[in-house]
Protein backbone atom coordinates (compact mmCIF):
# COMPACT_ATOMS: atom_id res chain seq x y z
CA UNK A 1 0.00 0.00 0.00
CA UNK A 2 1.29 3.42 -0.43
CA UNK A 3 2.91 5.78 2.27
CA UNK A 4 0.64 8.31 1.88
CA UNK A 5 -3.10 6.38 1.35
CA UNK A 6 -4.03 4.81 4.85
CA UNK A 7 -6.83 2.81 4.03
CA UNK A 8 -7.30 1.54 7.72
CA UNK A 9 -8.01 5.89 8.83
CA UNK A 10 -10.17 5.80 5.73
CA UNK A 11 -12.16 2.89 7.08
CA UNK A 12 -12.74 4.91 10.57
CA UNK A 13 -14.66 7.28 8.74
CA UNK A 14 -17.63 4.86 7.54
CA UNK A 15 -19.28 3.69 10.51
CA UNK A 16 -20.82 1.17 8.26
CA UNK A 17 -17.84 -1.17 8.18
CA UNK A 18 -17.58 -1.64 12.14
CA UNK A 19 -20.99 -3.21 11.71
CA UNK A 20 -21.64 -6.94 12.90
CA UNK A 21 -22.66 -9.58 9.95
CA UNK A 22 -25.07 -11.95 11.11
CA UNK A 23 -22.28 -14.63 10.44
CA UNK A 24 -20.14 -13.67 13.50
CA UNK A 25 -17.56 -12.57 10.74
CA UNK A 26 -17.09 -9.44 10.43
CA UNK A 27 -18.46 -7.65 7.18
CA UNK A 28 -16.21 -7.71 3.97
CA UNK A 29 -18.15 -5.35 1.72
CA UNK A 30 -17.24 -6.58 -1.76
CA UNK A 31 -20.31 -5.27 -3.85
CA UNK A 32 -19.16 -1.26 -4.62
CA UNK A 33 -20.06 -1.18 -8.11
CA UNK A 34 -23.59 -1.67 -6.87
CA UNK A 35 -23.42 0.61 -4.18
CA UNK A 36 -20.87 2.51 -2.47
CA UNK A 37 -20.89 2.50 1.78
CA UNK A 38 -21.33 6.24 3.22
CA UNK A 39 -18.68 8.02 4.71
CA UNK A 40 -20.12 9.52 8.43
CA UNK A 41 -19.26 13.53 7.03
CA UNK A 42 -21.82 12.69 4.21
CA UNK A 43 -24.37 11.27 6.46
CA UNK A 44 -23.76 14.13 8.77
CA UNK A 45 -24.02 16.91 6.03
CA UNK A 46 -27.61 15.61 4.95
CA UNK A 47 -28.63 15.47 8.79
CA UNK A 48 -27.75 18.95 9.32
CA UNK A 49 -29.60 20.18 6.17
CA UNK A 50 -32.81 18.47 7.50
CA UNK A 51 -32.24 19.77 11.45
CA UNK A 52 -31.12 23.44 10.41
CA UNK A 53 -31.86 24.36 7.41
CA UNK A 54 -34.35 22.17 5.82
CA UNK A 55 -35.98 24.55 3.00
CA UNK A 56 -37.12 24.55 -0.82
CA UNK A 57 -34.44 26.28 -2.71
CA UNK A 58 -34.96 28.84 -5.42
CA UNK A 59 -38.25 30.15 -3.90
CA UNK A 60 -39.10 31.88 -0.68
CA UNK A 61 -37.28 34.69 0.30
CA UNK A 62 -36.57 34.41 3.55
CA UNK A 63 -33.32 32.87 5.28
CA UNK A 64 -33.94 29.17 5.31
CA UNK A 65 -34.67 29.41 1.51
CA UNK A 66 -31.51 31.07 1.39
CA UNK A 67 -29.36 28.87 2.77
CA UNK A 68 -30.91 25.97 1.38
CA UNK A 69 -30.51 27.48 -2.27
CA UNK A 70 -26.32 28.15 -0.98
CA UNK A 71 -26.12 24.51 -0.10
CA UNK A 72 -27.71 23.12 -3.37
CA UNK A 73 -25.79 25.50 -5.64
CA UNK A 74 -22.59 24.93 -3.86
CA UNK A 75 -23.13 21.57 -4.37
CA UNK A 76 -23.38 21.68 -7.73
CA UNK A 77 -20.12 23.94 -7.57
CA UNK A 78 -17.97 20.95 -6.03
CA UNK A 79 -19.10 18.40 -8.36
CA UNK A 80 -17.83 20.88 -11.77
CA UNK A 81 -14.56 21.21 -9.51
CA UNK A 82 -14.61 17.33 -9.37
CA UNK A 83 -15.44 16.63 -12.98
CA UNK A 84 -13.48 19.90 -14.16
CA UNK A 85 -16.53 20.79 -16.06
CA UNK A 86 -15.80 24.43 -17.97
CA UNK A 87 -19.39 25.91 -15.97
CA UNK A 88 -21.55 24.55 -13.05
CA UNK A 89 -24.01 25.74 -15.87
CA UNK A 90 -23.17 22.56 -17.46
CA UNK A 91 -23.76 20.18 -14.28
CA UNK A 92 -27.85 19.07 -14.00
CA UNK A 93 -29.26 17.04 -10.92
CA UNK A 94 -30.66 14.19 -11.67
CA UNK A 95 -31.54 11.01 -9.53
CA UNK A 96 -29.17 9.15 -11.17
CA UNK A 97 -26.86 8.11 -13.60
CA UNK A 98 -30.17 6.31 -15.41
CA UNK A 99 -31.99 9.17 -15.22
CA UNK A 100 -29.35 11.07 -16.71
CA UNK A 101 -28.91 8.66 -19.95
CA UNK A 102 -32.66 8.51 -20.56
CA UNK A 103 -32.68 12.28 -19.98
CA UNK A 104 -29.86 12.68 -22.99
CA UNK A 105 -31.71 10.40 -25.02
CA UNK A 106 -35.31 11.65 -24.67
CA UNK A 107 -34.36 15.45 -24.46
CA UNK A 108 -31.33 15.58 -27.09
CA UNK A 109 -32.21 12.39 -29.00
CA UNK A 110 -35.98 12.95 -29.75
CA UNK A 111 -34.66 16.31 -31.20
CA UNK A 112 -31.87 15.42 -33.24
CA UNK A 113 -32.40 11.53 -34.13
CA UNK A 114 -35.02 10.26 -37.04
CA UNK A 115 -34.69 7.70 -40.11
CA UNK A 116 -31.07 7.13 -41.51
CA UNK A 117 -29.16 8.05 -38.12
CA UNK A 118 -27.47 6.06 -36.45
CA UNK A 119 -26.14 5.64 -32.80
CA UNK A 120 -23.40 3.28 -31.88
CA UNK A 121 -23.39 1.86 -28.22
CA UNK A 122 -21.27 -1.18 -26.99
CA UNK A 123 -21.76 -4.22 -25.96
CA UNK A 124 -20.71 -3.97 -22.79
CA UNK A 125 -23.25 -1.12 -21.18
CA UNK A 126 -25.51 -1.18 -18.34
CA UNK A 127 -28.78 -1.53 -19.43
CA UNK A 128 -29.20 1.82 -18.55
CA UNK A 129 -27.05 2.86 -21.75
CA UNK A 130 -28.69 0.14 -23.63
CA UNK A 131 -32.79 0.34 -23.35
CA UNK A 132 -33.21 4.26 -23.42
CA UNK A 133 -31.59 4.01 -26.97
CA UNK A 134 -33.73 1.04 -27.81
CA UNK A 135 -37.25 2.76 -26.99
CA UNK A 136 -36.48 5.95 -28.76
CA UNK A 137 -35.49 3.64 -31.90
CA UNK A 138 -38.49 2.57 -31.65
CA UNK A 139 -40.21 5.51 -31.89
CA UNK A 140 -38.09 7.84 -33.79
CA UNK A 141 -36.32 5.15 -36.49
CA UNK A 142 -32.89 5.77 -36.15
CA UNK A 143 -30.32 2.63 -35.94
CA UNK A 144 -29.17 1.36 -33.20
CA UNK A 145 -25.89 -0.92 -33.63
CA UNK A 146 -23.24 -2.20 -31.01
CA UNK A 147 -19.96 -2.55 -31.45
CA UNK A 148 -18.53 -6.41 -30.26
CA UNK A 149 -15.98 -6.98 -28.04
CA UNK A 150 -12.67 -8.55 -28.18
CA UNK A 151 -11.94 -11.85 -26.62
CA UNK A 152 -9.94 -10.44 -23.59
CA UNK A 153 -13.53 -8.23 -23.15
CA UNK A 154 -11.97 -5.16 -24.45
CA UNK A 155 -13.71 -2.37 -27.22
CA UNK A 156 -13.23 -4.17 -31.00
CA UNK A 157 -11.37 -0.98 -32.25
CA UNK A 158 -11.97 -1.86 -35.45
CA UNK A 159 -15.53 -2.73 -35.52
CA UNK A 160 -16.04 0.24 -33.86
CA UNK A 161 -14.12 2.57 -35.81
CA UNK A 162 -15.74 1.49 -38.71
CA UNK A 163 -19.60 1.51 -36.89
CA UNK A 164 -18.96 5.10 -36.35
CA UNK A 165 -17.66 5.96 -40.00
CA UNK A 166 -20.31 4.37 -41.57
CA UNK A 167 -24.03 5.28 -42.25
CA UNK A 168 -24.87 9.11 -40.59
CA UNK A 169 -23.50 8.27 -37.11
CA UNK A 170 -24.86 11.24 -34.28
CA UNK A 171 -24.12 9.61 -31.36
CA UNK A 172 -21.33 7.19 -29.38
CA UNK A 173 -22.56 6.03 -26.23
CA UNK A 174 -20.47 3.99 -24.73
CA UNK A 175 -19.18 3.26 -20.65
CA UNK A 176 -16.10 4.76 -19.11
CA UNK A 177 -15.69 1.76 -17.11
CA UNK A 178 -17.87 -1.78 -17.17
CA UNK A 179 -19.89 -2.43 -14.75
CA UNK A 180 -18.73 -6.40 -15.04
CA UNK A 181 -15.39 -6.65 -16.83
CA UNK A 182 -13.92 -3.57 -15.20
CA UNK A 183 -12.60 -2.86 -18.62
CA UNK A 184 -11.23 1.05 -18.60
CA UNK A 185 -12.18 2.16 -22.06
CA UNK A 186 -10.12 4.62 -23.65
CA UNK A 187 -12.79 6.88 -23.90
CA UNK A 188 -10.55 10.53 -24.85
CA UNK A 189 -9.73 8.68 -27.91
CA UNK A 190 -13.48 7.32 -28.24
CA UNK A 191 -14.49 11.46 -28.45
CA UNK A 192 -11.89 11.73 -30.86
CA UNK A 193 -13.54 9.49 -33.17
CA UNK A 194 -17.11 10.60 -32.58
CA UNK A 195 -16.05 14.15 -33.23
CA UNK A 196 -14.19 13.53 -36.42
CA UNK A 197 -17.00 11.19 -37.57
CA UNK A 198 -19.44 14.55 -37.04
CA UNK A 199 -21.12 12.67 -33.95
CA UNK A 200 -21.18 13.56 -30.14
CA UNK A 201 -19.99 11.40 -27.20
CA UNK A 202 -21.95 10.60 -24.40
CA UNK A 203 -19.96 8.56 -22.03
CA UNK A 204 -21.83 6.41 -19.01
CA UNK A 205 -19.11 7.30 -15.69
CA UNK A 206 -21.16 5.32 -13.26
CA UNK A 207 -18.11 3.22 -12.62
CA UNK A 208 -15.36 5.71 -13.62
CA UNK A 209 -15.98 9.20 -11.33
CA UNK A 210 -14.78 7.23 -7.61
CA UNK A 211 -12.07 5.35 -8.60
CA UNK A 212 -10.05 8.00 -11.00
CA UNK A 213 -9.41 11.40 -11.94
CA UNK A 214 -12.39 12.14 -13.81
CA UNK A 215 -11.83 15.19 -16.63
CA UNK A 216 -14.88 16.01 -19.36
CA UNK A 217 -12.66 18.98 -20.70
CA UNK A 218 -9.72 16.93 -21.36
CA UNK A 219 -11.66 13.61 -22.42
CA UNK A 220 -13.78 15.72 -24.75
CA UNK A 221 -17.47 14.28 -23.43
CA UNK A 222 -20.38 16.00 -25.11
CA UNK A 223 -22.28 14.38 -22.19
CA UNK A 224 -21.08 12.46 -19.00
CA UNK A 225 -23.33 10.86 -16.89
CA UNK A 226 -22.98 9.15 -12.94
CA UNK A 227 -24.88 8.42 -9.94
CA UNK A 228 -23.82 9.87 -6.10
CA UNK A 229 -24.22 6.77 -4.71
CA UNK A 230 -21.61 4.90 -6.56
CA UNK A 231 -19.30 7.70 -5.27
CA UNK A 232 -19.62 7.63 -1.43
CA UNK A 233 -22.57 10.03 -2.19
CA UNK A 234 -26.65 9.47 -1.51
CA UNK A 235 -29.20 7.28 -3.67
CA UNK A 236 -31.65 9.67 -4.98
CA UNK A 237 -28.82 11.95 -6.88
CA UNK A 238 -27.03 11.51 -9.87
CA UNK A 239 -25.53 14.47 -12.44
CA UNK A 240 -25.52 14.84 -16.16
CA UNK A 241 -22.80 17.03 -17.52
CA UNK A 242 -23.27 18.22 -20.96
CA UNK A 243 -21.08 20.32 -23.04
CA UNK A 244 -22.68 24.51 -22.95
CA UNK A 245 -23.20 24.86 -26.32
CA UNK A 246 -24.57 21.46 -26.23
CA UNK A 247 -27.18 21.70 -23.06
CA UNK A 248 -28.34 25.54 -24.90
CA UNK A 249 -29.12 23.72 -28.17
CA UNK A 250 -31.22 20.86 -26.19
CA UNK A 251 -35.14 21.53 -25.23
CA UNK A 252 -36.42 20.40 -21.86
CA UNK A 253 -36.47 16.74 -20.56
CA UNK A 254 -39.64 17.19 -17.97
CA UNK A 255 -41.73 20.02 -17.63
CA UNK A 256 -42.80 22.11 -14.53
CA UNK A 257 -41.58 24.74 -11.81
CA UNK A 258 -38.45 25.79 -11.61
CA UNK A 259 -37.57 25.05 -15.56
CA UNK A 260 -39.74 28.09 -17.11
CA UNK A 261 -38.70 31.26 -18.16
CA UNK A 262 -42.61 32.42 -18.76
CA UNK A 263 -45.58 30.22 -19.17
CA UNK A 264 -49.11 31.52 -20.82
CA UNK A 265 -51.75 29.49 -21.25
CA UNK A 266 -50.70 29.13 -25.19
CA UNK A 267 -47.26 28.13 -24.66
CA UNK A 268 -44.14 28.65 -21.96
CA UNK A 269 -40.69 29.80 -22.66
CA UNK A 270 -37.16 28.47 -20.42
CA UNK A 271 -34.79 28.88 -18.46
CA UNK A 272 -30.68 28.59 -19.23
CA UNK A 273 -29.01 25.21 -18.19
CA UNK A 274 -28.83 23.38 -15.88
CA UNK A 275 -32.06 24.91 -14.56
CA UNK A 276 -34.00 24.20 -17.99
CA UNK A 277 -33.74 20.32 -17.30
CA UNK A 278 -34.31 20.44 -13.49
CA UNK A 279 -38.39 20.38 -13.69
CA UNK A 280 -39.80 20.45 -9.61
CA UNK A 281 -38.07 20.21 -6.19
CA UNK A 282 -34.72 18.74 -6.30
CA UNK A 283 -33.14 15.97 -4.16
CA UNK A 284 -32.04 19.20 -2.10
CA UNK A 285 -30.17 16.81 0.99
CA UNK A 286 -29.00 14.62 -1.58
CA UNK A 287 -27.23 17.18 -3.89
CA UNK A 288 -26.10 18.17 -0.12
CA UNK A 289 -24.95 15.32 0.38
CA UNK A 290 -23.09 14.71 -3.07
CA UNK A 291 -21.40 17.54 -2.66
CA UNK A 292 -19.99 16.58 0.23
CA UNK A 293 -18.56 13.16 -1.01
CA UNK A 294 -16.82 14.62 -3.81
CA UNK A 295 -15.08 16.94 -0.95
CA UNK A 296 -14.43 13.96 0.40
CA UNK A 297 -12.82 12.37 -2.41
CA UNK A 298 -10.59 15.19 -3.67
CA UNK A 299 -9.63 15.66 0.41
CA UNK A 300 -8.05 12.18 -0.17
CA UNK A 301 -6.78 12.59 -3.42
CA UNK A 302 -8.21 11.28 -6.70
CA UNK A 303 -4.46 9.81 -7.60
CA UNK A 304 -4.33 8.15 -4.56
CA UNK A 305 -7.66 6.56 -4.56
CA UNK A 306 -7.12 5.74 -8.36
CA UNK A 307 -3.69 3.49 -7.37
CA UNK A 308 -5.72 2.01 -4.26
CA UNK A 309 -8.40 0.86 -6.29
CA UNK A 310 -6.23 -0.45 -9.30
CA UNK A 311 -3.96 -1.99 -7.19
CA UNK A 312 -6.96 -4.40 -5.06
CA UNK A 313 -8.24 -4.79 -8.03
CA UNK A 314 -4.77 -6.33 -9.65
CA UNK A 315 -4.77 -8.46 -6.64
CA UNK A 316 -8.32 -9.48 -6.69
CA UNK A 317 -8.12 -10.24 -10.18
CA UNK A 318 -4.60 -12.24 -9.63
CA UNK A 319 -5.29 -14.01 -6.56
CA UNK A 320 -9.08 -15.55 -8.07
CA UNK A 321 -6.82 -16.47 -11.34
CA UNK A 322 -4.59 -18.85 -9.48
CA UNK A 323 -7.89 -21.16 -7.88
CA UNK A 324 -8.40 -24.07 -9.82
CA UNK A 325 -12.33 -24.25 -11.12
CA UNK A 326 -12.45 -20.34 -11.39
CA UNK A 327 -12.92 -18.50 -14.68
CA UNK A 328 -12.27 -14.78 -14.69
CA UNK A 329 -14.88 -13.18 -16.99
CA UNK A 330 -12.53 -11.03 -18.95
CA UNK A 331 -9.15 -10.66 -19.16
CA UNK A 332 -8.62 -6.70 -20.15
CA UNK A 333 -5.43 -5.31 -19.82
CA UNK A 334 -6.81 -2.04 -17.44
CA UNK A 335 -9.15 -3.61 -15.05
CA UNK A 336 -10.77 -1.01 -12.24
CA UNK A 337 -12.98 -1.90 -9.54
CA UNK A 338 -14.93 -5.02 -10.63
CA UNK A 339 -13.80 -8.49 -11.34
CA UNK A 340 -16.91 -11.02 -12.36
CA UNK A 341 -15.79 -14.52 -12.66
CA UNK A 342 -17.08 -18.21 -12.46
CA UNK A 343 -16.59 -21.04 -10.58
CA UNK A 344 -17.51 -24.56 -12.19
CA UNK A 345 -19.51 -26.68 -10.94
CA UNK A 346 -21.51 -23.74 -9.08
CA UNK A 347 -24.32 -21.73 -9.61
CA UNK A 348 -23.20 -17.44 -8.99
CA UNK A 349 -26.26 -17.30 -6.68
CA UNK A 350 -25.22 -20.51 -4.64
CA UNK A 351 -21.56 -18.78 -4.88
CA UNK A 352 -22.70 -15.61 -3.50
CA UNK A 353 -24.79 -17.15 -0.99
CA UNK A 354 -22.03 -19.50 0.38
CA UNK A 355 -20.12 -16.33 0.44
CA UNK A 356 -22.60 -14.27 2.37
CA UNK A 357 -22.80 -17.15 5.10
CA UNK A 358 -19.26 -15.68 5.76
CA UNK A 359 -19.84 -11.94 5.90
CA UNK A 360 -18.55 -11.36 2.57
CA UNK A 361 -21.19 -9.22 -0.08
CA UNK A 362 -20.59 -9.73 -3.82
CA UNK A 363 -23.33 -9.33 -6.13
CA UNK A 364 -24.91 -12.83 -8.69
CA UNK A 365 -26.39 -12.72 -11.87
CA UNK A 366 -26.53 -10.29 -15.02
CA UNK A 367 -25.58 -7.38 -13.03
CA UNK A 368 -28.05 -5.79 -15.87
CA UNK A 369 -25.65 -6.33 -18.56
CA UNK A 370 -27.70 -9.66 -19.88
CA UNK A 371 -26.01 -8.39 -23.56
CA UNK A 372 -22.59 -8.96 -22.35
CA UNK A 373 -23.22 -12.59 -20.66
CA UNK A 374 -25.16 -13.51 -24.25
CA UNK A 375 -22.42 -12.48 -26.15
CA UNK A 376 -19.87 -14.64 -23.71
CA UNK A 377 -22.34 -17.86 -23.74
CA UNK A 378 -22.73 -17.00 -19.51
CA UNK A 379 -26.55 -16.33 -18.10
CA UNK A 380 -24.14 -15.50 -14.93
CA UNK A 381 -21.67 -14.78 -12.75
CA UNK A 382 -20.27 -13.85 -9.72
CA UNK A 383 -18.93 -10.17 -9.39
CA UNK A 384 -16.18 -8.74 -6.45
CA UNK A 385 -15.96 -5.00 -6.67
CA UNK A 386 -13.59 -3.18 -4.67
CA UNK A 387 -13.25 0.84 -3.48
CA UNK A 388 -11.16 3.29 -1.40
CA UNK A 389 -11.55 1.67 1.63
CA UNK A 390 -11.54 -2.12 0.46
CA UNK A 391 -8.17 -4.11 2.03
CA UNK A 392 -5.91 -7.43 1.06
CA UNK A 393 -7.04 -9.03 3.65
CA UNK A 394 -10.57 -8.96 2.60
CA UNK A 395 -9.80 -10.06 -1.13
CA UNK A 396 -7.53 -12.55 1.22
CA UNK A 397 -10.84 -13.59 2.92
CA UNK A 398 -13.10 -14.02 -0.39
CA UNK A 399 -10.52 -16.46 -1.75
CA UNK A 400 -10.13 -18.15 1.28
CA UNK A 401 -13.91 -18.61 1.26
CA UNK A 402 -14.18 -19.52 -1.83
CA UNK A 403 -11.56 -22.50 -1.67
CA UNK A 404 -13.50 -23.81 1.45
CA UNK A 405 -16.51 -23.53 -0.91
CA UNK A 406 -15.60 -25.52 -3.24
CA UNK A 407 -13.98 -28.02 -1.06
CA UNK A 408 -17.45 -28.70 0.51
CA UNK A 409 -19.71 -28.18 -2.02
CA UNK A 410 -17.84 -30.40 -5.19
N1 LIG B 1 -24.26 2.49 -15.77
C1 LIG B 1 -23.36 1.66 -15.18
C2 LIG B 1 -22.05 1.41 -15.86
C3 LIG B 1 -23.68 1.09 -13.95
O1 LIG B 1 -22.78 0.28 -13.37
C4 LIG B 1 -24.93 1.36 -13.35
C5 LIG B 1 -25.34 0.71 -12.06
C6 LIG B 1 -25.80 2.26 -13.99
C7 LIG B 1 -25.43 2.78 -15.21
C8 LIG B 1 -27.11 2.66 -13.39
O2 LIG B 1 -26.89 3.45 -12.28
P1 LIG B 1 -28.11 3.91 -11.36
O3 LIG B 1 -27.46 4.56 -10.19
O4 LIG B 1 -28.94 4.85 -12.15
O5 LIG B 1 -28.85 2.66 -10.99
N2 LIG B 1 -24.74 -0.54 -11.85
C9 LIG B 1 -25.09 -1.45 -10.92
C10 LIG B 1 -24.40 -2.65 -10.77
O6 LIG B 1 -23.42 -2.98 -11.42
N3 LIG B 1 -24.98 -3.36 -9.80
O7 LIG B 1 -26.02 -2.67 -9.32
C11 LIG B 1 -26.11 -1.48 -10.02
Amino acid sequence: MTAMYDVESVRAQFPILSRAHQSGQPLVYLDNAATSQKPERVIDAMTRYYREYNSNVHRGIHQLSEEATAAYEGARKAVARFINAGSWREVVFTRGTTEALNLVAYAWGRANLGPGDRVVSTVMEHHANIVPWQLLAAERGFDLVFAPLTPTGELDMDALTALVSGGRTRMLTVAHVSNVLGTVNPVAELAELAHKHGALICVDGAQAVSHQPVDVQAMGADFYAFSGHKMCGPTGIGVLYGRRAVLDATPPFMGGGDMIETVALTGSTFVSPPYKFEAGTPSIAEAVGLGEAAAFLEELGREPIQAHVELLTDYATERLSTLPGVSLVGSPRTRSGAVAFTVEGLHAHDVAHWLDMAGIAVRAGHHCAMPLHTSLNLTASSRASVALYTTVAEIDALIDRLALVQKELL
